[in-house]
C-alpha cells in the first residue's frame, strides 16, 4: 500500500510544495504551515500543543507500554521489550488506531461484551439502519430530523454500478437552502457506526449555521467541525447506551468492565493523538523548508518514531516515500484538525455531562466514561447554540458557550481516563513492562551506501581480519 499510494507520487512532490508556497506567499503567508495554522487564529498555537502533549505524554507512554507488553505475549521476540512497536501488529494500516488489538490485549478478558459489530450483524442492521440511528440521537437532543435533500442527494454505501468512488467519508454542504449529503461506503461494524455519526456531525454543524451569511457558514475552527460527531459518539458507545437501544443484552457497571471500556476507548483516541499531532508537524516542516529532499521519508518515520514509539514492519528508505499513503496527505487536507477535535471532544462532552446531569465532577463515583447525554434537551440546546454560531465570532467565543472556558485543554481528556491511567500504572509495575523506547530509527538508503553503523563496523573487522591474513 505505502509503495502503490505513497511512493507513486514522489514525482509530484516538488511541483506540489512550489504551488503550496506559491499560494500561501499569494495569501501572504511565509508558507503553507503559517496557511493552515491561521485557521485556529492565535499565533500560540503551536505552543499550546506542545504544553498539552507534555500533560498528555505520561498517559500515552503507559498506554504504549501495556500495549506492547501485552502483544509481546502473542508475538514474542518479534517486539522489543524497549523498542518501538512494529505498526502492522498494531490493526490499522497508519498505526493512528489501534482498536482492532483489543480483543487481543483486553484488561479483563471475562468481561468482555460480544462487542457491537456482531450485535449489529446478528440484528441484521443495515447502513440505512444505522443512519436512521444516529439521527435519532441528534433529534433526542432537541436537533430536527435531517431534510429530505439529506435522504436524496447521499450515498451511504458504495454504488455498484462500477464507477470510481472514493469511499474515504465525506460530508458535503452545498450551501444552498438545506442541501447536505454524506458520501461513504458504511459497513456494519462499529467502526462505521463511530464514522456515521462523525459524518452526521458535519451535517448538523451545516444545517446549524446555514442562516448565517455566506462567510460565516463554517466551523469556529476546523477542529470544531472534526469534534461534533465525534462528542455524540462518546455518549453513544457507552454500554450504558448501547444497553438502552438494544445492542448490549447485559449492563452491570462495575470496575473491570469500565477499565476495559476505557481502554477500548484509548486505542481509538489516545493513540491517535501524537499520529496527528505528527502527520501535520512533519508537513509543516516540508512546507516550511526544513526538511532536505533526500531525507523526505526519513524525516517522516523519525517523526513518527519519536512521537508515537511505533515503527514499519519493514526497513523503509530515502528512495520511499510514505506519507501520502495516508488518504489527508495526497488529497491535501490538513490534518491538525483532529488532533484539535480529540482534545476538544472531551471538553465538550464534560460540560455536556454536566448539563445533562450525567455527571458530577465533585462525586468519586461518577465517571465521565459513563456519561450519555441521550435525550437531554438542556445539553442539545447549548450545543446548537454554540453550533449555529458557525464562524460568525472567534473560536473562543463559542467554546465559552458550552463550556465557559475559552482555551484549549487536555484536562478533561486526562479527567476522563483517570481510571485507566492509575490502572495501567499500577499493572505495568506488576508485570514490569518497560515504559518509554529506544530510538531504533535508521536513514538508509536502498543503494546502500550508507549502511547502518553495525553493518560497518562488521565490514572493517572483515577487511582488517583479510589483510592481517596476508
Ligand atoms: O477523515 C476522517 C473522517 C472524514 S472528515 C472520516 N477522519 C480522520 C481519518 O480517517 O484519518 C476521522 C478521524 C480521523
Ligand atoms: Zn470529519
Amino acid at each position: 500500500w505505502y509503495d502503490l499510494a505513497g511512493t507513486a507520487t514522489r514525482k509530484d512532490l516538488e511541483t506540489y510544495l512550489q504551488l503550496n508556497k506559491e499560494a500561501a506567499n499569494l495569501n501572504n503567508f511565509t508558507s503553507g504551515a503559517e496557511m493552515w495554522l491561521n485557521d485556529y487564529e492565535d499565533d500560540t498555537l503551536e505552543v499550546q500543543l506542545e504544553n498539552i502533549f507534555e500533560e498528555i505524554r505520561p498517559f500515552y507512554l503507559q498506554l504504549h507500554a501495556y500495549v506492547r507488553h501485552s502483544l509481546k505475549q502473542t508475538y514474542g521476540e518479534e517486539i522489543s521489550e524497549d523498542g518501538p512497536i512494529p505498526m502492522h501488529l498494531l490493526g490499522n494500516m497508519w498505526a493512528q488506531s489501534w482498536v482492532n488489538i483489543y480483543d487481543q490485549t483486553t484488561p479483563y478478558p471475562n468481561k468482555q461484551s460480544k462487542g457491537l459489530t456482531k450485535e449489529m450483524l446478528a440484528q441484521n442492521y443495515t447502513a440505512l439502519k444505522m443512519f436512521k440511528l444516529a439521527e435519532e440521537f441528534y433529534v433526542s437532543l432537541n436537533m430536527s430530523a435531517l431534510p429530505q435533500a439529506f435522504w436524496e442527494l447521499s450515498y451511504i454505501e458504495k454504488p455498484t454500478d462500477g464507477r470510481e468512488f472514493i469511499c474515504h467519508g465525506f460530508a458535503n454542504d452545498f450551501f444552498k437552502n438545506s442541501d447536505v449529503a454524506i458520501k461513504m461506503c458504511t459497513r456494519i461494524s462499529a467502526e462505521s457506526f463511530f464514522t456515521v455519526f462523525h459524518e452526521m456531525g458535519h451535517i448538523y454543524y451545516y444545517l446549524l449555521y446555514k442562516n448565517q451569511p455566506i462567510a460565516y457558514r463554517d466551523g469556529a475552527n476546523h477542529g470544531f467541525h472534526e469534534a461534533v460527531g465525534d462528542v455524540f459518539a462518546l455518549s453513544a458507545s457507552t454500554s450504558k447506551h448501547m444497553h438502552k437501544i438494544g445492542l448490549l443484552k447485559n449492563y452491570e457497571p462495575d470496575e473491570e468492565t469500565r477499565v476495559n471500556e476505557l481502554y477500548r476507548t484509548a486505542l481509538r483516541k489516545v493513540a491517535f493523538l501524537p499520529f496527528s499531532y505528527s502527520l501535520d508537524q512533519y508537513r509543516w516542516a516540508l512546507f516550511r523548508g526544513e526538511v532536505k529532499s533526500d531525507e523526505y521519508n526519513c524525516k517522516f518515520w523519525q517523526m513518527r518514531e519519536s512521537a508515537s514509539g511505533i515503527k514499519p514492519p519493514v526497513q523503509r528508505y530515502k528512495e520511499d516515500f510514505d506519507a501520502p499513503a495516508k488518504y489527508h496527505v495526497s488529497a491535501d487536507v490538513e490534518y491538525l484538525r483532529y488532533l484539535v477535535a480529540h482534545i476538544l471532544q472531551f471538553q465538550f462532552h464534560k460540560s455536556a455531562c454536566i448539563l445533562a446531569g450525567e455527571y458530577d465532577p465533585n462525586n468519586p463515583n461518577s465517571y465521565l466514561s459513563e456519561c450519555d447525554i441521550y435525550q437531554s434537551t438542556k445539553a442539545g440546546n447549548a450545543f446548537k447554540e454554540m453550533l449555529s454560531m458557525g464562524l460568525s465570532k472567534p473560536w473562543p467565543d463559542a467554546l465559552e458557550i458550552l463550556t465557559g472556558q475559552r482555551t484549549m485543554s487536555a484536562s478533561a481528556l486526562m479527567e476522563y481516563f483517570k481510571p485507566l491511567q492509575d490502572w495501567l500504572e499500577k499493572k505495568n509495575k506488576e508485570t514490569g513492562a518497560q515504559v518509554g523506547w529506544k530510538s531504533e530509527f535508521k536513514c538508509l538508503s536502498k543503494s546502500g551506501a550508507e549502511k547502518p553503523i553495525g553493518a560497518g563496523i562488521i565490514i572493517v573487522l572483515f577487511v582488517t581480519i583479510c589483510v592481517g591474513m596476508v
